[in-house]
């Protein structure tokens, strides 16, 4: 029987103790739950919504405390599916009061006559997967339980507040009161003694009002947490504006902006702003009062960056030292331990200035711990502090507790999510778990949620869920299942992403590292909303890949995969650069691929300062060549890497890896001298290659000349720079020197054949095509000649060579032609180092600043490079200098 016949047929059982059938069974009636109910009806699938608490509203139905509001601006934070919807309501203000949004959610419920199909004060106690029948069954604590094909969970991300884990709580004798179970009666605190624990959103919000009624009130303070001033008030004018001037395409670009609200993404990085220009834009996002702005707007390197970052937190504690009258008061409130932003920060009005009032003390419980709760108060430290009331401020136990306080939920073969969570919350796309068919989670781990705007990631993963459950209905199919292999790909990326932000550095419920005993790792996806809905819409255009369908009458279908396999920031930027639809490199011609090679390099970060860069002719093979010299700012006479740059043996110059060779020069501590060498087709083979061995024996032998250390010297290079590198080492060990310490070779181009696989596999899509390849190479080098080791050095003698690193990327043409040299320098007795960088592409590793994920792949390599030159391999360690760059990414 249909679903929708069975549900008609059942409807009135809710109160009658049998099972009540439907199609779609939500629980939580909150901003997803309401919004899964409209559409899940639109598309013709009977639903049932079940909810515990006595109404509509969610998180916002429990969060009752004072000073409670949103803290992403109004206009922001609202359904948009129906315009009609967001002309018929007006917030009264930029940051709207917790009844206010309460209204809103009971005046969506009332337009869309929501309520009919919710059942409130009713907990979905357990969920079991039944294979026989295709269908969840539900066990609530009231009324029927359910029988669904399908069952979301709609639990939102902080609605299980975590228990207070301190000694004691039961014997007080006064008032105890949690933020995130406020009472629905007037909680009065005039004249008490009010002690508040805990100083996230919750405290900071409603301290400085319980400061205004209580007689006195005392705060205990674990962690400071960075708070910004809401300017709270009529919607600022340059939002409206924008807003009005075009709904749609405000409300479109939020929808693909990384954090869910229409800003631009910020070019400028921070080094390339001076102080004043810096604070400039600090004070503009100070008084805006808006936590998007300051995350996302001051310098672009800000939430991937340290130093970046620390620009703002130094900024921040200036201003709490400005509001806090006491010294000793404002540094206990200034936070040390974590970047700004990587801990949820907080929108507060007054929170500061709450310190200055006689009748509030801050206790710091970094110096005085909590030891117990007494009858009569807190004992923290030496001291006890006699209260009346307690508010546990101390947060939820997020994305998780609301989703495992339904237990078990049992899927395939009797497994229990927590058992399979039990070492941290596998999901594919936040969304789905393999093995728990017809499961779906709004907002779950491993979804953008907590770090966008709630509204706008809520929308489309409501959007995707249904639009998916209608197109299988259509089909025929009635199971829909992740696959274990796109669920373990899932998890890569989100580990990927993570590498690229801060978030990762702090103790924060988006780790769970708040509750103590649960398993740390970041939960939510910090990719980006923009990216992780096209990332969702690729999964449906390559016929719902990593998923299993199946359905009584159709065939099984199952498009099994990983949908992400680049590291997220290059799949950026292979998106932009085909959007760009860029005509192919070799349609250009030699000089015209020169012309728009040094226009395109014009738009690229500029590069970080280094101590000295210089400009000079060395003598070639067969003339001077110009030279680009990069030397560190600390005191030498360093070691030299003669640089070779990439292009083919037909682009570039020696200033087309500027940014490479400063950043290579800042993690080494060395001097780089990057060479122009002839190019093809002026000067074909073997022009480049003597080119080559010619520079670094002038190099090696004006060393000194050059303010650098006399002795061997290292050689470096990318793609046909490798080539040049790796055939300088085969030239020089043959003709008596120079003597050269070690090489490292990027993407090397090694041999003339081009059967290897990933010529094949990665002969388009990845900027470096395989027909330039071929272009390059007849540009440079005649057939009769390629199999000379001077081009193809991998057919030369590999014996007697300097220790090499040789660094490769997954999408890559070249890829396998590297790996191919590294073992064979290695099979010839050679010391060889590896990196294979894993979702990477042939010159990812070299865009510095945009590509974070190269960071890592190029710390390892200057770190060889100085091992080459017999330094320690850590800057730091050698006292040369102190951190020349943060590290903060991984490349594979
Ligand atoms: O919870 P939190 P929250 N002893 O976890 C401390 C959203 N929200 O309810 O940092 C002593 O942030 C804990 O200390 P530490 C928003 O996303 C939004 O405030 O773990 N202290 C911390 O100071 C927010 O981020 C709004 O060292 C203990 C505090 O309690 C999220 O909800 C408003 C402790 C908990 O802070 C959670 O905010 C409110 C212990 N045993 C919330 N245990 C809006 O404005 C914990 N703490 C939309």
């Amino acid at each position: 029987m249909p679903d929708a016949a069975v549900a008609a047929r059942s409807s009135e059982s809710t109160n009658s103790g049998t099972t009540q059938q439907v199609d779609v069974a939500v629980v939580g009636a909150g901003f997803a739950g309401l919004y899964l109910l409209h559409r899940l009806r639109e598309a013709g699938f009977s639903t049932v919504v079940v909810e515990e608490a006595g109404d509509v509203g969610g998180t916002w139905y429990w969060n009752r405390y004072p000073g409670a509001r949103c803290d992403i601006q109004t206009i922001d934070y609202g359904y948009t599916f129906d315009p009609e919807l967001d002309r018929a309501w007006t917030w009264s203000e930029k940051y709207a009061t917790q009844p206010e949004i309460l209204r809103y959610f009971g005046f969506v419920a009332d337009r869309y006559d929501l309520r009919r199909d919710i059942r409130f004060n009713t907990r979905v106690k357990a969920a079991n997967w039944d294979d026989t029948s295709g269908r969840w069954q539900l066990v609530t604590d009231s009324g029927a339980d359910v029988s669904c094909r399908y069952y979301i969970m709609a639990t939102g991300c902080l609605s299980a507040p975590k228990p207070p884990e301190i000694d004691g709580v039961a014997d007080f004798k006064g008032e105890i009161y949690f933020t995130g179970r406020w009472p629905h009666d007037e909680v009065k605190l005039a004249g008490k003694r009010v002690a508040v624990i805990g100083t996230g959103s919750s405290g900071i919000q409603s301290i400085p009002l319980i400061a205004e009624q209580a007689a006195q009130l005392t705060v205990f303070q674990r962690t400071p947490n960075f708070a910004l001033p809401a300017h709270n008030g009529p919607a600022p004018d340059d939002r409206k504006t924008y807003f009005e001037t075009d709904r749609a395409a405000y409300r479109e670009q939020a929808r693909w902006s990384l954090a869910g609200v229409p800003y631009p993404q910020e070019m400028a990085v921070s080094w390339q702003l001076n102080d004043a220009e810096r604070r400039e834009r600090f004070e503009k996002a100070w008084a805006a009062g808006d936590l998007v702005h300051i995350l996302t707007q001051l310098w672009a390197d800000q939430a991937v960056d340290f130093d970046g970052n620390a620009l703002i937190g130094k900024l921040i504690h200036e201003k709490i030292r400005s509001v806090v009258k006491d010294p000793g008061i404002a540094a206990a409130l200034s936070p040390h331990d974590h970047p700004f932003g990587a801990k949820r920060p907080c929108l507060d009005t007054n929170y500061y200035a709450t310190y200055n009032r006689p009748n509030v003390t801050l206790v710091n419980l970094r110096e005085e711990p909590i030891t117990e709760i007494t009858a009569t108060g807190v004992k923290a430290g030496e001291r006890t502090f006699d209260v009346d009331v307690i508010v546990f401020a101390t947060g939820f136990d997020a994305m998780t507790g609301a989703i495992k306080a339904v237990y078990p939920i049992t899927g395939r073969g009797g497994k229990s999510l927590s058992d399979v969570w039990a070492n941290g919350p596998q999901t594919y796309l936040g969304l789905t778990v393999s093995g728990f068919p017809n499961l779906f989670m709004i907002t779950g781990p491993g979804s953008p949620s907590v770090l966008s705007n709630m509204a706008v990631s809520i929308e489309q993963h409501v959007d995707w869920v249904v639009d998916r459950l209608a197109a299988l209905r259509d089909a025929g199919f009635t199971t829909i299942d992740a696959t274990e292999t796109a669920q373990a790909g899932w998890a890569q990326h989100m580990a990927d992403c993570s590498m690229l932000t801060l978030h990762r550095l702090a103790n924060t419920w988006y780790t769970g590292a708040n509750v103590p005993g649960k398993v740390q790792g970041l939960m939510p996806y910090t990719g980006g909303v923009g990216p992780y809905r096209s990332i969702c819409n690729e999964i449906v255009s390559r016929g719902m890949l990593g998923f299993k369908l199946t359905g009584p009458n159709v065939a099984e279908q199952c498009n099994d995969g990983e949908v992400v396999r680049l590291q997220p920031d290059v799949r950026l930027v292979l998106g932009m650069l085909a959007e760009m639809n860029l005509p192919p490199i070799e349609s250009m011609g030699a000089l015209g691929a020169r012309d728009f090679l040094t226009e395109f390099n014009k738009g690229r970060p500029a590069g970080r300062p280094v101590g000295e860069v210089g400009t000079g002719a060395l003598m070639g093979a067969d003339g001077p060549l110009p030279y680009r010299l990069y030397r560190p700012a600390t005191p030498g006479p360093h070691p030299i890497v003669v640089y070779f740059h990439g292009g083919g043996w037909v682009l570039g110059d020696e200033q087309s890896d500027d940014p490479f060779c400063r950043d290579i020069c800042r993690r080494s501590g060395m001097i780089v001298v990057s060479v122009g060498y002839r190019h093809a087709p002026e000067h074909r083979f073997p022009a480049a290659a003597e080119d080559g061995y010619a520079a670094t024996r002038w190099i090696a032998e004006h060393a000194a000349e050059l303010g650098g250390r006399p002795g061997p010297v290292l050689v470096a290079g990318w793609s046909a720079g490798g080539n040049i590198a790796a055939v300088t080492c085969q030239l020089a060990r043959d003709r008596g020197g120079p003597q050269i310490a070690g090489q490292l070779l990027i993407c090397p181009v090694t041999d003339c054949t081009f059967d290897r696989p990933s010529y094949t596999d990665n002969a388009t899509g990845y900027f470096v095509t395989r027909s330039l390849m071929y272009w390059f190479w007849d540009i440079y080098c005649s057939p009769a000649d390629r199999t000379d080791p001077r081009v193809s050095p991998l057919r030369g003698n590999l014996a007697g060579l300097p220790p090499a690193f040789v660094a490769t990327c997954e999408f890559d043409p070249l890829r396998d032609e590297g790996i191919a040299y590294a073992e064979a320098l290695a099979t010839a007795g050679g010391s060889v180092e590896q990196l294979q960088a894993r979702g990477h592409f042939h010159s990812s590793l070299m865009m510095v600043d945009v590509v974070i994920t190269g960071v890592s792949g190029r710390v390892k390599m200057a770190e060889a490079l100085r091992g080459f030159a017999g330094l320690p391999r850590k800057l730091e360690a050698s006292g040369e200098g102190t951190s020349p760059i943060t590290v903060n990414a991984a490349a594979g």
